[in-house]
């Protein structure tokens, strides 16, 4: 059973859905500068932006302008919940501004009123891959402790213009990404050329855990804040959370498995909610010649600013082994080889419900703290039939077959609080830059070329995915 304030909704991404990204004074951040893709071809990177190419961001589907009559059909669903994320760059344009943009700050006041009129609680992520792209040119992201200083005065900026409006809020969102060479510059800021595929980029891994720790100290000194602003303020961390199993029953894949899953999955949530590094890292540091400095003030500002709950994005799981010349999973930007025993999608990703109960009773033991799901969907092509439907029932059976987990691990007292699923609407896919991988309970007429009316229209999942909130998770038919 499901707790009766249990928090259903869906979520996105400022970058990803927005559009209006020359608008009110609001400058590039980095996605605004990433080409489309597909699952073949790897998004670029390009320091100009070029006339001749398209880049999904600047339009998006236009939430901007389109953000009462989303948030209308949200309600309707009958969310409790809705995640989205402030774009940096309406706020603070090029990043290192002394006063923040007023029409920046006045856009998301709308959207935190449209929620409210309907009873939705916003659940608001500081970073989703969107720094401004001054901060990556000028300072280089932050392997400047400059940048700290500045994210710091952002969250100041929003906490206390929102400090009625918003109770939950998250720092970074998948910081633990900064683990691997594909967070250099979604997380970090990192940019080591000026062109490059984002996936695949040059790196080098001493600056890049430099970088990751000036991260955790801006989201520790952002936690702080926010509690002293608003005591009854709930602030996250939000891990991208990578299931492992080991391939096979020889020690050394347990061992392995155990080695990855400690620094991709588990180091940056222990920081974030524990307030100091994990004792296994040494280790890794050692290995890899990364030597981190920490200045005077360090320790005490990553103890002072312990996370109030876990929150973690969920999609798919991975397999681990020491053996050579097995099948990697497809389009899988995380490494790991393929599990016998699921399915994948369309893209690759293994669909493992199983697995999000697992993961709950694995997080929920090491932690012992309140945990949300805050991304959990299918990315997949849909199409329109002739009587105007969509009928999407491969996602209605993706989100039963998690929610019944997820339903399993509460039973087992698990603390989990609630849940938003990926996406609330159809938006650009962060991995490929494609419309056509589609998540949404509500399609946007939009295609890869940029065409499309942008009409909504609601896929069957909206009305089963009503259907479950109306009865608390009870009836999932
Ligand atoms: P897309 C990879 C693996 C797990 C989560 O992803 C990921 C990624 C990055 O692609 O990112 C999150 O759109 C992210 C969202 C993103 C969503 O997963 O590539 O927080 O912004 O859209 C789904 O299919």
């Amino acid at each position: 059973m499901f707790p009766k304030e249990f928090l259903w909704g869906g979520a996105v991404a400022a970058n990803q859905c927005e559009g209006a990204w020359n608008e009110a004074g609001k400058k590039e951040s980095i996605c605004d500068h990433l080409t489309a893709g597909s699952i073949n071809k790897n998004r670029k990177f390009t320091s100009k932006i070029l006339s001749e190419v398209n880049y999904p961001s600047h339009e998006a589907v236009e939430f901007y302008h389109h953000y009462k009559e989303d948030i209308a059909l949200f309600a309707e669903m009958g969310f409790k919940v809705f995640r989205l994320s402030i774009a940096w760059s309406r706020i603070f344009p090029n990043g290192d501004d002394f006063l923040p943009n007023e029409e920046g700050l006045q856009f998301y006041d709308d959207v935190f009123d449209e929620c409210k009129k309907y009873g939705i609680e916003p659940l608001v992520t500081l970073s989703h891959f969107e720094i401004p792209y001054n901060l990556v040119k000028e300072y280089q992201g932050f392997t400047n402790r400059k940048v700290v200083i500045f994210f710091e005065r952002y969250a100041k900026t929003v906490f206390e213009r929102y400090k009625d409006k918003v109770k939950y809020w998250l720092t970074f969102n998948e910081i633990n990404f900064g683990t691997m060479p594909m967070g250099n510059l979604e997380v970090l800021g990192i940019l080591h050329q000026e062109d490059e595929e984002i996936a695949n980029p040059l790196d080098n891994i001493q600056v890049r855990f430099q970088a990751l720790h000036n991260v955790f100290l801006a989201s520790a000194r952002a936690v702080k804040v926010a509690h002293e602003i608003n005591p009854d303020f709930k602030v996250g961390c939000m891990i991208a959370h990578i299931t492992m199993y080991p391939l096979t029953c020889r020690p050394e894949d347990l061992l392995l498995q155990q080695e990855l899953d400690n620094i991709i999955n588990n180091f940056c949530a222990d920081v974030q909610v524990r307030g100091v590094y994990p004792y296994y890292i040494e280790d890794y540091f050692k290995k890899n010649n990364i030597d981190i400095t920490f200045e005077e003030d360090d320790e005490r500002i990553l103890k002072e600013g312990c996370v109030d709950f876990y929150s973690f994005s969920y999609y798919m799981s991975n397999c681990i082994t020491t053996e050579e010349g097995h099948e990697t999973t497809l389009g899988n930007l995380l490494g790991g080889v393929k599990n016998p025993y699921l399915q994948a999608s369309e893209w690759g990703w293994q669909i493992d419900p199983k697995g999000l109960r697992y993961t709950l009773n694995k997080i929920y033991d090491r932690y012992k703290i309140p945990l949300f799901i805050v991304e959990n969907g299918l990315g997949a092509v849909d199409e329109i039939d002739d009587n105007g439907c969509i009928n999407d029932d491969y996602r209605i059976s993706y989100l039963k077959s998690h929610i019944v987990e997820m339903n399993k691990a509460i039973e087992n007292n698990v603390d989990l609080f609630g849940y938003t699923m990926w996406s609330a609407i159809d938006l650009v896919s962060s991995g490929t830059g494609e419309m056509k991988k589609r998540y949404g309970f509500i399609y946007i007429d939009k295609d890869d070329n940029g065409n499309g009316t942008l009409k909504r229209t609601k896929k069957k999942s909206f009305n089963w995915y009503k259907k479950v909130i109306g009865t608390n998770g009870n009836e999932l038919e």
